[in-house]
């Protein structure tokens, strides 16, 4: 290891303790996740709680990462979104409620493109909180390298791992360009006047569509380059098809952390309330002169 290597556990040593801990567990559950590429292959046979049909590594990964986090004492309960309830622990000393997609972007498995885990934490016996109540968020992409970046609420970090689980330091607080990428999501034929509007505008401005079907890391491009994600709500689907909890908090979180910004075209979403584990949520997720922009349509085409 070079000399001015910065360690995962190193840059995390200003954490509160019990945090840094909690974030240190998921970080040990990349490289056996990693591994299970190779054998968990094919489906699982079941569907999830969205009627989701699941893939044998989506079941594993959910059922790996619930067992690790059972281990561990300060995790007070779990909402997956492979699963239909909030899990409790029997943790007395549980402070952090988790969020957790363990596999976002599963249809991509079998073609071998990058998907990825994400992970919210809240200090608080319930995960259904509001996103900007997140004590920190943070995604495991499993991409060409494997890498790790997370939030404390105090700038974006990004991680990559040598090889062995040992993550070290790859970009300190990344700060969101302003770009010319969409990544939009949906069928166009189901769109809304106001995102209808939106788009034609963005192509306007000369954006390139960059959308791979995986929203980690569709986000994590966006979150290098500027511009902006978007799954919005659809004649089809009026609230649109991503998780208010699972994905578009934590993600939202960390781009917001960026100095980017998340909304739904109307409101901030890190200040909705969460009704339900299974709630989604329109979303546009990105730069905040594109931000501004839906902002802008969604006003002016009601
Ligand atoms: P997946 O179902 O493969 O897990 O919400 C999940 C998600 O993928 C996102 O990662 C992705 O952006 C979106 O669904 C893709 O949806 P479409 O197939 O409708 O494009």
């Amino acid at each position: 290891m070079a000399e001015n290597t910065i360690t995962l556990e190193e840059h995390l040593k200003d954490v509160e303790h019990d945090l840094r801990e909690t974030i240190l567990v998921f970080a040990s559950l990349a490289a056996p996740i990693k591994k299970a590429f190779q054998t968990e292959r094919g489906t699982a046979g079941t569907k999830n709680v969205f009627g989701e049909e699941q893939l044998a590594l989506d079941k594993w990964a959910d059922k790996f990462i619930i067992e690790s986090l059972s281990k561990c004492e300060l995790i007070k309960s779990v909402a997956s979104e492979e699963q239909p309830d909030v899990v409790e622990f029997e943790h007395p000393r549980g402070r952090f409620s988790c969020t957790l997609d363990p596999m976002d972007g599963s249809s991509l498995i079998d073609v071998n493109l990058t998907i990825g885990t994400i992970i919210g934490i809240f200090e608080s016996p319930t995960p259904l909180r509001k996103g900007k109540e997140l004590a920190a968020s943070m995604y495991i992409l499993y991409g060409p390298m494997t890498t790790l970046v997370y939030t404390v609420g105090k700038g974006v970090h990004e991680f990559v791992d040598t090889g062995n689980g040992h993550f070290i330091l790859f970009n300190e607080d990344l700060r969101i360009p302003t770009g010319k990428i969409m990544g939009p999501g949906g069928l166009k034929r189901d769109f809304l006047p106001y995102h209808e509007k939106f788009i034609t505008k963005l192509e306007e401005k000369g954006f390139k569509i960059r959308f791979s079907g995986s929203f980690v890391a569709d986000v994590h491009l966006i979150l290098h380059k500027g511009g902006v994600f978007t799954y919005p709500a659809l004649k089809t689907r009026p609230n649109g098809k991503l998780r208010l909890l699972f994905e578009a908090n934590p993600m939202g979180f960390m781009v917001s952390q960026a100095g980017g910004e998340i909304s739904n075209g109307f409101q901030n979403i890190l200040d909705i309330q969460p009704e339900g584990v299974d709630q989604r949520v329109a979303i546009y997720v990105g730069d905040k002169e594109s931000i501004d922009l839906i902002r802008q349509c969604s006003k002016e085409t009601q």
